[in-house]
């Protein structure tokens, strides 16, 4: 049976509290336990203090067998940021401008940028698949999209990594495959009607939202928008067009991370749990886990957390 842990971010004393509350211990450099695995959803790196030792727990409990982990986009972007772009000289698949490196700017220290160590994560990183469908149970870091997965099927290994030939291709925008790894990585976001915005928190202009993308009912683009709750108001209380939302189908629980939840963890449906609950955030967070016991309907009682 498997426990799962949500975003890390760099946050290594709390993954090892949270381990170790879970019943875990380390032995021989790799945290196990004797019945259960561990699955992370992805984000191991970016803001956090301890981001190197983050990536060292995983990396060795996923190659010892004691856990299986999905991408997140801040590993999608780690590798993009790595890469050079073939076509133009002197830049990478990522943009190095000053906005996307402040993003990455505390794993590029703690790592080293360019180092043999960044170079393993690198390799690491492109080895994690975009989303598993295991037998009881379904994982992907921010949206399951069977439409979307399937645009991206031809450039998936059978394991669910990405081919070598595919990075140019994702992280190009404009192509139907570059939406697709952007959805299943980041959420489905939602353009808003012609010509409306909302500021977001930092005051910026925003002309999409972060979508309920698991909605059975469309229903207002208010209704639908995950923005913090002060925010609410801001979005437009208008019909969104049929058809736009994906839903979720229920016939296996479904465990995402991303969304930087607040408040006590529970079940955000019967079979959708996100996991991540705002460790980096400024002022305080969790890490946190739910520990599945096989179960079709998920139970708030299976989450399981450590406050930061
Ligand atoms: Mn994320």
């Amino acid at each position: 049976m498997y426990d799962l842990i949500g975003d890390i971010h760099g946050h290594a004393d709390e993954l090892k509290a949270l381990l170790t509350k879970m019943g875990y211990r380390q032995e021989q450099e790799c945290w196990r336990h004797s019945q259960r695995q561990v699955i992370f959803l992805g984000d191991f790196v970016d803001r956090g203090p301890r981001q190197v030792e983050t990536v060292a727990i995983a990396r060795a409990m996923v190659e010892q067998g004691r856990a299986l982990a999905v991408m997140g986009n801040h590993e999608f972007n780690a590798v993009a940021w790595a890469i050079p772009h073939t076509q133009r000289p002197g830049n990478y698949l990522r943009p190095h401008n000053t906005k996307n490196r402040s993003q990455h700017r505390a794993y590029l220290e703690q790592v080293g940028e360019g180092s043999p160590l960044h170079r393993e994560h690198i390799a690491w990183f492109k080895t994690l698949p975009l989303y598993l469908e295991l037998p009881g149970l379904r994982v992907v870091h921010a949206c399951w999209h069977p439409q979307h997965m399937a645009v991206l099927a031809p450039w998936l290994e059978r394991q669910g990594c990405m081919l070598p030939d595919a990075w140019v291709t994702l992280t190009i925008p404009g192509t139907a495959a570059f939406a697709a790894a952007e959805t299943l990585l980041k959420g489905l976001e939602i353009e808003l009607p012609e010509g409306r915005l909302f500021h977001d928190k930092d005051n910026h202009p925003r002309r999409h939202i972060r979508t309920r993308w698991w909605s059975n009912q469309a229903r207002t683009y208010r209704d639908l928008a995950l923005v913090p709750a002060e925010m609410m108001e801001r979005i437009p209380h208008e019909s969104v067009p049929v058809g736009i939302l994906p839903g979720y189908d229920g016939q296996k629980p479904l465990f995402v991370g991303h969304y930087w939840l607040n408040g006590t963890p529970a079940p955000l449906t019967e079979h959708i749990a996100c996991l991540d609950y705002s460790v980096a955030a400024k002022h305080s967070g969790k890490l946190c886990a739910y520990r599945w016991q096989g179960e079709h309907r998920l139970q708030a009682e299976h989450f399981c957390w450590v406050e930061r």
